[in-house]
């Protein structure tokens, strides 16, 4: 298994704030995309041990950028459902943490909707122990899910990734607009950042920015590398 990363940018100072770790599988020299790999290994199981992996590794590449001056404030996971209900994340982060001396909210968990609200009881005091431990919380692939907007006001959010299916529609038609403009209003008036994924072209970016959204991520920045 390999990280590749991708920077988090802020359009509007100019710079990259974070980066998110994406998993990826070299198999006989080639990249097997993680479309193909992830379902078989949240199947298996083997997700678990993985996305400790992952959360491992990633700790450790940050302190390395930081170590080297890099002014990485950030680094975003994955976190598949399968794990976070698992009650190791939280000793896997509070170790990863630890091993290599992160500051707070310097690692973001991504989760998605649909993990969040499948029991929502039990997800809010798990959350808040991750954020406890120095976590922040992005909810992945925004308005894709199973959602319901009453969680959005019970956690401790700390940003919502536009999926990059309602970035691909801006300019395509008025809905592909709509759909941008309210996730940016939602997370302006709760307070909470609002990034686009997937921005491929200046014309998304110019009308990302014309919305109030200054966070992106996607090609037109940089591939995962
Ligand atoms: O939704 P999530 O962030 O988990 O998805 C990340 C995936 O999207 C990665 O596999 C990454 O390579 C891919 N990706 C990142 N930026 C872009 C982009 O601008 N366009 C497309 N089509 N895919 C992207
Ligand atoms: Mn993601």
């Amino acid at each position: 298994f390999e990280l590749h990363y991708q920077p988090c940018v802020d359009v509007g100072q100019g710079r990259v704030t974070g980066m998110e770790a994406l998993l990826r599988w070299r198999r006989d020299g080639r990249l097997v995309p993680p479309g193909e790999f992830i379902p078989v290994a949240e199947d298996s199981g083997l997700i678990v041990p993985i996305g400790e992996w992952v959360l491992q590794t990633a700790a450790e590449r940050l302190a390395a950028w930081r170590r080297a001056g890099l002014a990485v404030e950030r680094i975003a996971v994955n976190v598949p459902t399968i794990h976070f209900e698992r009650e190791s994340l939280l000793s896997t982060l509070r170790a990863a943490m630890h091993v290599h001396r992160l500051a707070p909210r310097s690692l973001e968990l991504e989760l998605t909707e649909t993990c969040m609200v499948r029991d929502f009881e039990r997800t809010l005091p798990r959350i808040e122990a991750l954020i406890g431990a120095g976590a922040t919380l992005a909810i992945d692939d925004f308005g894709t899910g199973y959602s319901s907007l009453a969680y959005l006001t019970r956690l401790p959010i700390d940003k919502l990734k536009v999926d990059r299916a309602f970035v691909n529609q801006l300019g395509a038609s008025r809905q592909g607009g709509a759909v941008c403009r309210a996730i940016v209003a939602l997370g302006q008036s709760l307070g909470v950042q609002v990034l686009a994924e997937g921005v491929e072209t200046v014309e998304q970016a110019g009308a990302l920015l014309a919305l109030g959204c200054r966070s992106m991520q996607g090609f037109l920045f940089s591939r995962p590398v």
